[in-house]
């Protein structure tokens, strides 16, 4: 089975989870939560979490609360995004935003909802039989990952931007913070559930880094191609600063280095290295 064939088989397995998970009830935060999370999105996260953990060797049913729970935050991350109050999208994932749809207050709940969830999720997800402390770490390293000093600093730096700053390291920490901690944490996650040692979780991290900053240098790219074909206000990010050859320039690098983090540590995956040949820039495919 090629890279592209297995993980279409993972994602509907996720897309089946999420669809449990999201179940429970009937209410209106349930049907928001459920609008915002099933039909779309290409599960980047709990993919990378799923491809990471069965390269090392752990089974899809300790993986997969750990997988679904990752894209449960990641979700209520957009949807918090989209508000007016932040970056004020109309649409998400093909369709309207979760405010659009539902208004403010329920989809500020819903993001709420999504968060808590995760984390009932990860509370009551298995522990691996081998090392079952490490589930406490797991769990406390995505929080920290997603919290006041990760992507919620990370987001914080970018709804206070100037305008006027030209900063690039400033542009780099929100991308660290806001995008690459998630996709980091993710891989980490699955290595650790594996029993990976602490030089696999290295070259992991390193991987996962990486990936995350051409993830959003890619996305900044995207805006940038848009903003150009229909000449509304952008948002200056480090694509616009950089300009698009530099931009395209950094991002080989970036899929470069994480390309090479794997290989330094001796990891030969065709489905990891398929996460890396998925973020390359294509003008115009943003959704
Ligand atoms: C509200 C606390 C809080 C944080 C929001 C992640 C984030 C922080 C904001 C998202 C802004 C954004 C669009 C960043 C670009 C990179 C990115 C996360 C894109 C969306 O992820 P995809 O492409 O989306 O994986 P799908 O829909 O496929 O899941």
């Amino acid at each position: 089975m090629g890279p592209a064939e297995y993980l279409q088989q993972k994602k509907q397995l996720i897309d089946q989870t999420l669809e449990c998970y999201l179940s429970q009830e009937n209410s209106p935060v349930f049907e928001a939560m459920r609008y915002s999370v099933l039909d779309g999105g290409k599960r980047f996260r709990p993919l990378l979490l799923m491809a990471c953990g069965e390269y090392f060797g752990a089974p899809e049913k300790l993986l997969l609360p750990y997988a679904c729970a990752i894209e449960l935050i990641h979700s209520y991350s957009l949807v918090h995004d989209d508000l007016p109050m932040m970056d004020n999208d109309d649409y998400r994932r093909g369709k309207f935003s979760c405010h659009k749809k539902f208004g403010q207050g329920l989809a500020l709940l819903a993001g709420d909802g999504l968060l808590s969830l995760a984390f009932e999720i990860l509370a009551e997800a298995p522990a691996p039989e081998q090392n079952p402390q490490i589930k406490d770490m797991i769990i406390s390293e995505i929080a920290r990952t997603i919290g006041p000093s990760g992507m919620i600093a990370g987001q914080y730096l970018d709804i206070s931007f100037n305008p006027e700053n030209q900063d690039v390291s400033v542009n780099q920490e929100i991308a660290l913070k806001k995008t690459a901690g998630l996709i980091r944490v993710s891989g980490v996650s699955g290595a650790r559930l594996a029993g990976a040692s602490p030089v696999q979780v290295e070259a992991v991290e390193k991987f996962g880094t990486y990936l995350g900053l051409a993830f959003q240098l890619r996305d900044d790219l995207e805006d940038l191609a848009q903003d150009l074909s229909v000449s509304k206000p952008l948002r200056p990010n480090l694509a616009s600063i950089l300009g698009v050859e530099s931009s395209l320039e950094l991002l080989e690098e970036l899929r470069s280095k994480a390309e090479n983090s794997l290989r330094e540590f001796k990891i030969y995956s065709d489905i990891l290295e398929f996460f890396i040949h998925q973020i390359q820039f294509q003008p115009e495919k943003k959704a």
